[in-house]
């Protein structure tokens, strides 16, 4: 049986999860277009210097917030229900929250819009990292919340579906893709505890006019407790789909299971006590605290690392049962025309070169030189912009039919999509991080600075730019091939035969019996992770309150 007929509720919350999270990326990938257009001088004409700011906080919010939560959601319901064999409690909880996030999607979006159209009266041109001192209209702050509170009621149903669950198997271990819901949830709760205190307390009544001012330190500070974890949020929910159905796309069966239990609950513990990475530039805090979080931050690179072995292990395990030999020969008798397993494949390789990349960023020193510069959007369209959203591309083409119970159509444009993504991602990240090395700053709509020379050490500015748009045509080409499929399949006819799919998932080598039982007491876990950040934010945070909740004693702090 299909999951579409083991679980139609549930399914149908999946299928609308995605529906959003495509109509964001859709959206938000043109608009990707314009800004690379507008960026590189192509086309300046295409709209004013200011409304480029709303147009880029309209971009990074689609993207990096509502499309890959959407998605999230969508996939966690369907391991979680798949791998307890088991629905939800009321479906009506569940279609509450996707319902609060859609509402808060729309508020925010609009919200947006209408700091470029005259006739809706609000702004929010605080582009995706909103923090202090720029300031949007309320109802962004509103609208941000709400999708964080309905995301919050997503892994309130996977805790419960995991206590039913328990109460009826108490000596069974959880099952693999459960487990790295509820870790990547847990891992969620606690880093929006930072951006709802600093949304509620200070942006939300600022905003409405009820305090004068908030200090952009805190406020700061707040946003990157949560601004770091959020991107494993994202990447977790890929690393569920790499050690959990990849290995059998590729033919074969996972190495460890342990391992990648070990692997979440080190994201647990370690994602949230870095966040101080991003603020390195930041004079209103210590060296040493710096110090200390770049060496906290250099320890989350460790459950990567095992990533890269077990998952590229499994992936020659497969090549060999598929009949590859040798050293490296094994990697032809991989599916290279199957767009998940190329997808999610091209999305590793993009990994390793962003994560060296993460390396770079995370020394304190090494840091000021690509600080603010288009290095960051390079590294970041490489890690969530591939990484990540390839991923879930790529897996879509493998659970739609599963969703929908229609066969995959369009299957030729599927088979091209990935490598097209790939290629356009190489020449636009490629050329983004080189100008930025250059010295090229982010985040402004006039990168020309009168008389400042940029210096190219190979190839010239004119190359780069050229690299960088044709890059975002692929871009887009490769986005619309996605979305012709994903339309075409479910608009398609549903056979009158059962559509046979097969969505078991084989047992790992080494299997959960393998590693003691604590793995599965997220009660450690949670109680570790909030002793390690009480030790990383704890002092940093009560002298900023010390120091005057909204109005700071100190000179005032420049951005
Ligand atoms: Fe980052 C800035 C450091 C990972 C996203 N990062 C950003 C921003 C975003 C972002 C959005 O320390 C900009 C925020 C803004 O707007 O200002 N990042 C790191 C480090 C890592 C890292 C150390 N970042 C990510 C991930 C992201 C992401 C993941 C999204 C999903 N990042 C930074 C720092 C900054 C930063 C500073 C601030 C910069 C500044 O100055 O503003 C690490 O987690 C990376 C570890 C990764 C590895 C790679 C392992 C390789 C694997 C691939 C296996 C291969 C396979 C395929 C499976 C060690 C797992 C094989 C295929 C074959 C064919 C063989
Ligand atoms: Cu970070």
């Amino acid at each position: 049986m299909t999951y579409v007929d083991d679980f139609p509720g549930e399914a149908r919350v999946v299928r609308t999860a995605f529906a959003i999270a495509f109509a964001s990326i859709g959206l938000g990938g043109a608009l990707g277009v314009l800004q690379a257009l507008f960026r590189t001088g192509y086309s300046r004409s295409l709209f004013s210097s200011v409304d480029y700011y709303s147009i880029l906080t309209a971009h990074g919010v689609l993207m990096a917030l509502v499309f890959t939560t959407f998605f999230i959601v969508g996939l966690f319901t369907w391991g979680v229900t798949r791998s307890l064999d088991t629905g939800f409690r009321d479906l009506r909880f569940t279609w509450g929250w996707l319902g609060l996030m859609t509402l808060g999607t729309v508020l925010a979006f609009v919200t947006i819009l209408g700091g470029i159209v005259g006739f809706i009266p609000t702004h929010a041109a605080v582009l995706y990292t909103f923090y202090a001192p720029l300031e949007a209209s309320p109802t962004f702050y509103l609208g941000l919340a709400l999708l964080v509170v309905g995301s919050w009621g997503a892994g309130v149903d996977y805790v419960l579906a995991l206590r039913d669950w328990r109460a009826q198997n108490p000596d069974e271990r959880i099952p693999l893709q459960t487990f790295m819901a509820v870790a990547t949830m847990l891992l969620w709760f606690v880093c929006t505890l930072g951006v709802a205190v600093e949304v509620v307390v200070f942006l939300l009544p600022w905003s409405l006019g009820l305090i004068p001012r908030v200090d952009p330190l805190l406020t700061r500070t707040l946003f990157w407790y949560f601004g770091h974890a959020v991107v494993y949020f994202w990447l977790l929910p890929a690393y569920f789909v790499w050690y959990t159905i990849f290995p059998k796309i590729s033919g074969g069966r996972l190495f460890s299971d342990p391992l990648a239990r070990v692997v979440f609950v080190l994201f647990l513990v370690l994602s949230t006590p870095v966040g101080v990475h991003h603020q390195y530039g930041d004079p209103g805090l210590s060296q040493g605290l710096k110090f200390v979080q770049m060496t906290s931050t250099y320890f989350i690179l460790l459950p990567s690392l095992l990533t890269a072995f077990t998952v590229v292990a499994s992936m020659e395990h497969g090549a060999r049962q598929r009949g590859g030999k040798g050293l490296l020969k094994w990697l032809r008798a991989l599916p290279w025309e199957n767009p998940s397993f190329s997808g999610i494949a091209l999305a590793g390789l993009a990994f390793a070169a962003s994560g060296f990349g993460g390396m770079v960023n995370a020394g304190l020193n090494v840091n000021a030189l690509v600080h603010n510069t288009m290095w960051v959007p390079g590294h970041f369209h490489l890690t969530v912009g591939t990484a990540v959203a390839l991923t879930f591309m790529a897996i879509t083409y493998w659970l739609l039919p599963q969703l929908t119970g229609k066969r995959l159509r369009l299957r030729t444009l599927a088979a091209v999509q990935p490598y097209l993504w790939f290629v356009g991602m190489v020449f636009m990240s490629n050329a983004m991080h080189r100008v930025g090395l250059a010295g090229v700053p982010r985040r402004t709509s006039e990168p020309q600075y009168e008389q400042v020379l940029f210096n190219t050490p190979i190839a010239t500015m004119g190359e780069l730019h050229l690299q960088t748009v044709g890059g975002a045509f692929l871009l887009f080409a490769s986005l619309l091939c996605f979305l012709a499929v994903v339309l075409s399949t479910w608009l398609g006819e549903r056979g009158a035969e059962p559509l046979a799919v097969n969505g078991h998932i084989p047992e790992a080598l080494s299997g959960p019996e393998h590693s003691p039982r604590i793995l599965d007491d997220f009660r450690v876990w949670v109680a570790l992770t909030f002793l390690l950040l009480l030790i990383a934010y704890g002092p940093p945070l009560a002298a900023m309150v010390q120091n005057g909740l909204f109005a700071p004693g100190s000179a005032p702090i420049p951005v």
